[in-house]
C-alpha cells in the first residue's frame, strides 16, 4: 500500500478504521512498506475506531493533553507553581512493573535461562493473540515511532511502539525521541523493533472510558528472536513505555549480545574534578536504589561538579580505541518522586520545574503536588494518590512509593552539554550497588575486569517498591539486570568477559561494588549518602588516576579510611569502621548463596567466574 493511501482514506462509511497522520516523512522508501503493512496487520487484530500516526509535534502533544485532561485522564497542575504539568492517577492494582507477568519468549528455554519467565513463542502467541482480538475497540490506536539514542547515531535503535493508551504516547514523547524523522530513517531501510501495547480495555458503543483502563490479566512478552515486544493489560511504567525496560535492555541487551556490546541498567554521569579533568562513571543498581540520585549528584566537596548524561539506560560499545563508549539512549527521565527533595536531589528538583507528567504523587489544594520527603513537613490537607481526602493523621503515604515524575533530560540544570552526543563518552569507572543492610562495604574496588564481572554477577539487594514483591527482602540481582536481561543471564556473564576481551587492558573502566545503605544495630544508616557520595566518587577518581593507595582485603581493594575526604561532615569512627568491615562467616555464607545460584545454570556459568569464587573463599579462609 502506497503511503498516500493512509492519510487519505475515507472517514465514511467503511468499517476500516480513520487515520490521522500529521506529518508525512520527506522519504517514502522501501523500508516504510513494511511498516505499513504491519500497522495494518495490528489494526485489524485490535480493531481501533481510529489509527494516529504520531509525528511528535508540540501542537499534537497540547492537543492530546488537552484531550486527556477533558477526558478525566490527566488533572492539569495549577500553572502558576507547575506550568505545563499534569498529575494521571493509575488503578490502585497497576502501580508498578509485573514481573511475575513478564515472559521471555525464545526458542529455546535455555536461552531465556532460570532467572526468566520463559514462554514457547507458538503457546505464548497462541494465548496473548485472541486478547489482544478486539482489545482496542472504541479506542485509537497511536502509532508511535521513536529512536533509542540520536536519530541516525552510530550507537543508536529505533523502535515503533503501537499503543491504545494517550498516557503511553505522552510518556514515550518524553522519553524518547519521536518523530517523522525517525520514519525518514524507517524509510530508508534502519532496522526497527516491533512493539504493541494494549491496555486491554475495550470500549462498547457509548461505554464511558474510565481514568485509567488497564486489565487484571497482563503479559509483557518479549520475542528476542524476531525482535518484538507484545505488552498486555498495563498502562504503567516499564510495562507500558516499551522502549524502555522491554526494547532498551531486555530486546537490546539480545542485539547487543549478538553484535558485541551491552545493554545496561546504568545511569551515566560526568564527573568534574577540582583541576578540571572530566571523567565518565556508568553505574549499576537496582530500581529504586539510588541511580537518578547518584545521576544529578551535587557534591558536597569543594571544587567537584557533576553533569548528568543519563538515570537509568546505557548501552556500552568497546570503540576501536580500546576503550568502552556509553550512550544513554533515552531523553528523559521517569524517576521515583518518594525521597526526592531538596536535602537529597536538588537537581531533580528543579528539574521537575513544569512540563512534567506526574504519577501517583499526592495532589495539594493549590493545584502543586507533593510526595514524602519533597519536603520534610507535609502540607496540612492533600489529596492522596487514590484521590482521597488525607492529612499527616492519615497513617499512610499520601503518595504511592512507587509514584514517579515523567520529564525531558534536558530540563536537567546540570545535564551535559554533550549529553545527547551521538558517539557517546568514553568510560572510566563502572560502578554496581545494591542496597544492602549488612555485609558489603561503602565502596570496594575489584582487582581486574574478571574480578569486576564476577562481583557484577553477585549483586543482591533487599527488594524496593518498583516492582511487585515483598519490599525489604533480599534478592539476587546480578548487574541489576535480573528483571531486564533478555536472554540466559550465564550467557550474559560471558558476553560481559568477552566485552573485556575486547578493550585495552590499561584502558578499560575499572570496576567498583559501593554501597550506600548499609545500617547499624539501630538500624540508622552509616553513612549520609546522597551529595556525600561524592567522597566516595572522589577516592574512585585517585584510584583511577593511580594517585591513591589502598588496602587489599578478601572481597577486593578497599580505601584507607584516612584517604577518604571527610571534610565537613562527622562520621563517628565506629561507623567508618563498620562501614568497611568485612565479616569472614557472612562472606563465607554469601559464598554459599553464590555457589547455589551459579548451580541453577546448569553448567553455563563461565569458568573464570567459578576461578573467581574459589579464589574468594581461598581469601576469606586465610583470614
Ligand atoms: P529506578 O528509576 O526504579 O531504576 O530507580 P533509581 O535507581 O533511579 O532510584 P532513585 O535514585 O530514584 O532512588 C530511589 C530511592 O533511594 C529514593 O527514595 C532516594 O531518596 C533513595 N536514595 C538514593 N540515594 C540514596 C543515598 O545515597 N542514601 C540513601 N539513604 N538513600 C538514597
Ligand atoms: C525501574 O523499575 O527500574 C524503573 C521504572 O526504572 S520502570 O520503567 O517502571 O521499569
Ligand atoms: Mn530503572
Amino acid at each position: 500500500m502506497a503511503i498516500a493511501d493512509i492519510s487519505t482514506r475515507p472517514a465514511e462509511p467503511t468499517a476500516a478504521p480513520v487515520s490521522t497522520f500529521g506529518g508525512l516523512p520527506a522519504v517514502y522508501g522501501e523500508g516504510m512498506a513494511e511498516l505499513m503493512e504491519w500497522v495494518d496487520e495490528i489494526a485489524a487484530l485490535t480493531t481501533p475506531d481510529r489509527i494516529h500516526w504520531i509525528d511528535g509535534s508540540r501542537a499534537e502533544n497540547d492537543a492530546l493533553l488537552r484531550e486527556m485532561v477533558a477526558e478525566g485522564k490527566l488533572i492539569k497542575l495549577n500553572p502558576e507553581w507547575r506550568p505545563g504539568s499534569y498529575l494521571a492517577r493509575s488503578h490502585p492494582s497497576d502501580v508498578a512493573r509485573t514481573e511475575g507477568r513478564t515472559f521471555i519468549a525464545s526458542e529455546k528455554e535455555e536461552d531465556a535461562g532460570p532467572t526468566n519467565n520463559w514462554a514457547a513463542p507458538d503457546a505464548i502467541r497462541a494465548t496473548i493473540t485472541p486478547l489482544f482480538a478486539g482489545s482496542m475497540k472504541g479506542r485509537t490506536m497511536y502509532v508511535v515511532p521513536f529512536s533509542m539514542g540520536a536519530v541516525g547515531g552510530p550507537l543508536s535503535h529505533i523502535g515503533v511502539q503501537i499503543t491504545d493508551s494517550a498516557y503511553a504516547v505522552a510518556s514515550i514523547g518524553i522519553m524518547t525521541r519521536v518523530g517523522s524523522d525517525v520514519l525518514g530513517e524507517i524509510a530508508q531501510g534502519a532496522p526497527w523493533v516491533k512493539t504493541v501495547h494494549s491496555v486491554g480495555a475495550p470500549l462498547a458503543p457509548g461505554q464511558e472510558d474510565v481514568a485509567w483502563p488497564c486489565n487484571d490479566e497482563k503479559y509483557i512478552v518479549h520475542f528476542p528472536d524476531t525482535l518484538e515486544v507484545w505488552s498486555y493489560g498495563s498502562g504503567y511504567g516499564g510495562n507500558a513505555i516499551l522502549a524502555k525496560k522491554c526494547f532498551a535492555l531486555r530486546i537490546a541487551s539480545v542485539i547487543g549480545r549478538d553484535e558485541g556490546w551491552l545493554a545496561e541498567h546504568m545511569l551515566l554521569i560526568r564527573v568534574i574534578s577540582p583541576e578540571g579533568k572530566a571523567y565518565h562513571v556508568a553505574a549499576a543498581f537496582p530500581s529504586a536504589c539510588g541511580k537518578t540520585n547518584l545521576a544529578m549528584l551535587r557534591p558536597t566537596i569543594p571544587g567537584w561538579r557533576v553533569e548528568t548524561l543519563g538515570d537509568d539506560i546505557a548501552w556500552l560499545r568497546p570503540g576501536e580505541d580500546g576503550r568502552l563508549w556509553a550512550i544513554n539512549p533515552e531523553a528523559g527521565f521517569f524517576g521515583v518522586a518518594p525521597g526526592t527533595g531538596e536535602s537529597t536531589n536538588v537537581a531533580a528538583v528543579e528539574t521537575l520545574w513544569g512540563n512534567t507528567i506526574f504519577t501517583n504523587v499526592a495532589l495539594r489544594p493549590d493545584g502543586d503536588v507533593w510526595w514524602e520527603g519533597l519536603t520534610d513537613t507535609p502540607p496540612a490537607q492533600l489529596t492522596d494518590w487514590e484521590g482521597n481526602p488525607w492529612t499527616p493523621a492519615s497513617g499512610r503515604p499520601a503518595a504511592h512509593p512507587n509514584s514517579r515524575f515523567t520529564v525531558a533530560a534536558a530540563q536537567c540544570p546540570q545535564i551535559a552539554p554533550d549529553w545527547d552526543a551521538p558517539e557517546g563518552v568514553p568510560l572510566d569507572a563502572i560502578l554496581f550497588g545494591g542496597r544492602r543492610a549488612t555485609n558489603v562495604p561503602l565502596v570496594v574496588e575489584a582487582t581486574d575486569w574478571t574480578h569486576g564481572v564476577f562481583m557484577g554477577s553477585n549483586i543482591s539487594s533487599e527488594r524496593t517498591a518498583a516492582a511487585e514483591g515483598t519490599v525489604g527482602e533480599l534478592r539476587r540481582d546480578p548487574f541489576a539486570m535480573l528483571p531486564f536481561c533478555g536472554y540466559n543471564m550465564a550467557d550474559y556473564f560471558g558476553h560481559w568477559l568477552k566485552v573485556g576481551q575486547k578493550l585495552r587492558f590499561d584502558r578499560a573502566p575499572r570496576i567498583f561494588q559501593v554501597n550506600w545503605f548499609r545500617k547499624g544495630d539501630d538500624g540508622r544508616f552509616l553513612w549520609p549518602g546522597f551529595g556525600d557520595n561524592a567522597r566516595v566518587i572522589d577516592w574512585i577518581i585517585r584510584r583511577v588516576e593511580g594517585s591513591v593507595g589502598a588496602v587489599e582485603s578478601a572481597v577486593g581493594r578497599l580505601p584507607r579510611t584516612s584517604d577518604l575526604n571527610l571534610e565537613g561532615i562527622s562520621v563517628p569512627e565506629a561507623d567508618l569502621d563498620e562501614l568497611f568491615s568485612i565479616n569472614t562467616e557472612s562472606w563465607m555464607r554469601e559464598t554459599q548463596l553464590t555457589e547455589e545460584f551459579y548451580q541453577t545454570f546448569d553448567g553455563k556459568v563461565p569458568a573464570a567466574l567459578w576461578a573467581e569464587l574459589a579464589a574468594l573463599r581461598y581469601r576469606l579462609q586465610r583470614v
